[in-house]
């Protein structure tokens, strides 16, 4: 009655920022991902017939709190699918590197779906078991399966993730992990936030649509270049969302925006580099394989002992064992 789970974290390059439904997690828009194939997450779930409560653990720490009350209702849900009593004991060990922002959701509840859904011996499809990681973070849906990813918004039944072919695109990510430190609000809060009150966001999710579809249309006929400017224009975008709400969301720092510079000067230059950004201020720069070491040269020049992660293109979630 013990299942360990690993999962990677996901890095959208059409965003998902808002929700039609907080209490099922439904998206107001589709969104489409990488999955890395850097800091994975471990998650082990042991039913406990005996207790009265789930508890949780993060690298060895008890989990307290809103944290653990998120992890509790999502354990709920699969015990109460399961029709079963027993509560679980949850262990979570991750790789991932402190301030990378890449200590998603996505990774932790992709891992906890697949570990809590076997230990309570609920057999899922792929579709499904995306659907019920939807309910722990909206990204974690994503985190499902590998390469590239959709998210499709619907309701309950209709909003999942689903692989996308990518026949000879090879695509690679480095992050510039510029500031360390909490962030000044959490995606959760500052998506409602943006919801509630940005003038801009009908116009976000008005232009969603159009860029999923030229992003596919791109993947589909390997064009580097247009899957790297699309991936750019709406990350911008999504901040500019994010920056018409009262009081505005600014997770961009003067260190974000030097790198932005960074970048455009490896496309000058004739590397093919993009950046995408997300509730935070690093800045990830999707480029080709053969790239990662000239864009990751320019960052170290650019910033005095910054530090720099490289990804390749990551697996779906997967059982490794007991
Ligand atoms: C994304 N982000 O598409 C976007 C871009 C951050 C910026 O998904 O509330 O942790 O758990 O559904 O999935 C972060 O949001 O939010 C996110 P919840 P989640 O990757």
């Amino acid at each position: 009655m013990s299942v360990t789970a690993v999962a990677h974290p996901n890095i959208a390059l059409i965003k998902y920022w808002g929700k039609a439904d907080e209490r099922l997690s439904l998206p107001a828009t589709g969104s489409l991902s990488l999955t890395l194939d850097i800091a994975p997450t471990r998650t082990t779930v042991t039913l406990d017939p005996e207790a009265d409560t789930h508890v949780a653990s993060w690298s060895g720490e008890p989990m307290t709190g809103g944290e653990l009350a998120r992890v509790s209702a999502f354990l709920d849900l699969v015990a109460e699918r399961a029709g079963s009593r027993a509560r679980a004991v949850v262990e979570t060990a991750n790789e991932i590197p402190t301030g990378a922002g890449l200590a998603s959701s996505a990774a932790g509840f992709a891992a906890l779906a697949a570990a809590a859904s076997s230990a309570y011996g609920l057999t899922l499809t792929p579709r499904e078991l995306s659907r019920l990681a939807r309910r722990g973070s909206g990204s974690a849906s994503r985190s499902v399966f590998g390469g590239l990813v959709q998210w499709h918004p619907g309701d309950d039944e209709g909003s999942f993730a689903e692989p996308i072919d990518a026949p000879g695109l090879d695509l690679a990510l480095v992050v510039a992990v510029l500031t360390a430190g909490r962030k000044p609000i959490g995606s959760r809060e500052a998506m409602r936030r943006t919801v509630a009150t940005s003038p801009f966001f009908d116009a976000w999710v008005a232009s969603v649509p159009g860029d999923l579809d030229a992003m596919r249309a791109a993947i589909a006929r390997a064009d580097f270049t247009a899957v790297g400017e699309l991936a750019e224009s709406n990350a911008m975008r999504m901040h500019a969302t994010m920056l018409g709400a009262v009081p505005p969301v600014r997770y961009w720092n003067a260190d974000t925006v030097a790198a932005l510079d960074v970048v455009a000067r490896c496309r000058r230059d004739g590397i093919e580099a993009y950046a995408t950004i997300d509730a935070g201020p690093n800045v990830k720069v999707l480029c080709r394989p053969e790239a990662t070491s000239a864009v990751a040269e320019r960052f170290a020049d650019a910033f005095d002992g910054v530090k720099l992660l490289v990804s390749g293109t990551g697996p779906g979630v997967r059982i490794v064992g007991p």
